[in-house]
C-alpha cells in the first residue's frame, strides 16, 4: 500500500438528545476522522474516543496527539503491505486503541476499496443483516425513561439497554421490568460499582436481565469473577477487554459469560476479529458495542457485526437517533424488525459526504511521509 498522505480532521456535531452514563453527560460530540490516500483511492476511519477520559483513558484530544505524533508517523515509516500489518507496527505504542483503531480501520476500508470488494467480505463476515438494540442513557425522570423505551420498542429494536448508576438502579430496573415484562432487557453500569454492592446485583437476578454490562472497575477482571459466581445474570465485559488475551483470561476465569466488542477499544478490525474468534471457540456470544459514532464509525461497526459469533443484538442503531444529519450517504437506517441491512458497495459500503463533513469540521491537518 503506497500511502501518499493521511488527513486528520476533527468534526463537531450536537447530539439529538443528551446521552448520560454513570461517568457523565454528553451533549456535543467531538469526533476525529482519518482519511488515508493511496493512488487515487481514499479509506475512511473514525476515532471512537469520547470528549473526556471518563470511559477509559482516551479523549478526542489525546487521540489527535497520539495519531499525529506517533501512530501516523509509524505507519508512514513502516511501508506496510496491508491493513493486517498495521496492528503489529502500532503494538509498541501502549494503550490508545481508539487512536490506533482510527487508522487501522481506515486502512481496511482503503484495502477493500482498492480490491473493489465490501469490507464485510474481506473480514470474513456472512450475516446479511445486523440485529439491533438501543442503549438508553440515564434520564431526568423515570417517566422520561419509560417514554424512550416505548418509542424504541415501537420502532422495532430487539433489545433495550439502560444505563445505571448508584441511585438509578434497582428501583429503575424494577419499574421498567414491570411495564415491559417481555422485552430483552439489560443494563450497563460503566464501572460504577464495587464488590461492596454484591447484594444489589443479587437482587437484580429477579428481573431476568439478558446481562449486566461492566458492573465493576474499568480495568478489572478479578473482582468480576467473584461477582459472576454470586449472581445468575450473565456479566458482559466492555471496558476491561482490550484484546484477545484479555478475553481469554476473562472467559477462562469465569469473569463473564458475554463480551461486547468495540473497534476502538481493541484497536481495530484485526484485534476485534481475534476477540471474536476466542469467544467463538469458547461458545461465548459477542455483540457490537457503540461509542455514539458518526456514520464512518457506524459503518465499520456494521461490517464487523457480520461475523458469525455476533449473535446478540448490538448497540449499533439508526443515525437519526444520534444526529440531525449524519456524515454518510445513505444514513444508517433500521427496519421495523430492528435490523440493519448490510450494503455491498466497496469498502464500508456507505459514502462519506464530504460536503457535510466540511460543514462540521473545526480543524484539519495533512500528514505526509
Ligand atoms: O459503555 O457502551 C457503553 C456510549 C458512550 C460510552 C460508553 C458506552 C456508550 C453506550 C452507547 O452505551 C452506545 C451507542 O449507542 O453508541
Ligand atoms: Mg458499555
Amino acid at each position: 500500500m503506497k500511502l501518499e498522505r493521511i488527513e486528520l480532521r476533527e468534526i463537531q456535531m450536537p447530539l439529538v438528545s443528551f446521552f448520560e452514563t454513570s461517568f457523565g453527560r454528553t451533549t456535543q460530540r467531538r469526533i476525529l476522522l482519518v482519511r488515508v490516500f493511496s493512488e487515487g483511492v481514499v479509506g475512511y476511519g473514525e476515532a471512537t474516543s469520547p470528549e473526556g477520559p471518563f470511559y477509559n483513558h482516551e479523549s478526542t484530544g489525546t487521540a489527535w496527539h497520539i495519531l499525529r505524533d506517533f501512530v501516523i508517523p509509524r505507519i508512514f515509516q513502516a511501508s506496510i503491505q496491508g491493513p493486517v500489518d498495521a496492528a503489529a507496527i502500532l503494538k509498541p505504542i501502549r494503550g490508545h486503541g481508539m487512536a490506533k483503531g482510527a487508522v487501522e480501520t481506515a486502512l481496511w476500508d482503503l484495502h477493500a476499496r482498492q480490491a473493489g470488494k465490501p469490507l464485510h467480505q474481506l473480514l470474513g463476515g456472512s450475516r446479511r443483516s445486523i440485529d439491533c438494540g438501543v442503549s438508553i442513557g440515564i434520564q431526568e425522570t423515570v417517566a422520561d425513561l419509560i417514554k424512550k423505551i416505548e418509542k424504541e420498542v415501537g420502532a422495532g429494536y430487539q433489545r433495550i439497554k439502560i444505563k445505571i448508576k448508584p441511585g438509578w438502579d434497582l428501583d429503575i430496573v424494577r419499574e421498567v421490568r414491570r411495564q415491559f415484562p417481555a422485552i430483552l432487557l439489560m443494563c450497563d453500569a460503566n464501572s460504577a460499582y464495587t464488590l461492596r454492592d454484591i447484594d444489589l446485583f443479587r437482587r437484580m437476578d429477579e428481573f431476568k436481565l439478558l446481562m449486566i454490562e461492566q458492573p465493576l472497575a474499568w480495568n478489572d477482571i478479578i473482582d468480576h469473577i467473584q461477582l459472576q459466581k454470586a449472581i445468575q445474570t450473565p456479566i458482559c465485559l466492555d471496558e476491561s477487554i482490550l484484546d484477545a488475551e484479555d478475553a481469554r483470561k476473562a472467559i477462562d476465569s469465569g469473569a463473564c459469560r458475554i463480551i461486547n466488542i468495540k473497534l476502538g477499544r481493541v484497536a481495530g478490525h484485526s484485534e476485534a476479529k481475534r476477540v471474536h474468534d476466542v469467544c467463538a471457540a469458547h461458545s461465548i456470544p459477542v455483540w457490537c458495542g457503540g461509542m455514539l459514532e458518526a456514520g464512518i464509525g457506524r459503518a465499520h461497526n456494521i461490517a464487523m457485526s457480520t461475523l458469525q459469533n455476533f449473535c446478540l443484538p448490538g448497540d449499533v442503531s439508526a443515525s437519526r437517533r444520534y444526529f440531525h444529519r449524519d456524515i454518510i450517504d445513505p444514513e444508517v437506517e433500521v427496519d421495523s424488525q430492528g435490523r440493519i441491512e448490510v450494503l455491498d458497495g466497496p469498502g464500508i459500503g456507505f459514502e462519506p459526504n464530504m460536503k457535510r463533513i466540511e460543514a462540521v469540521t473545526v480543524r484539519t491537518e495533512m500528514l505526509r511521509p
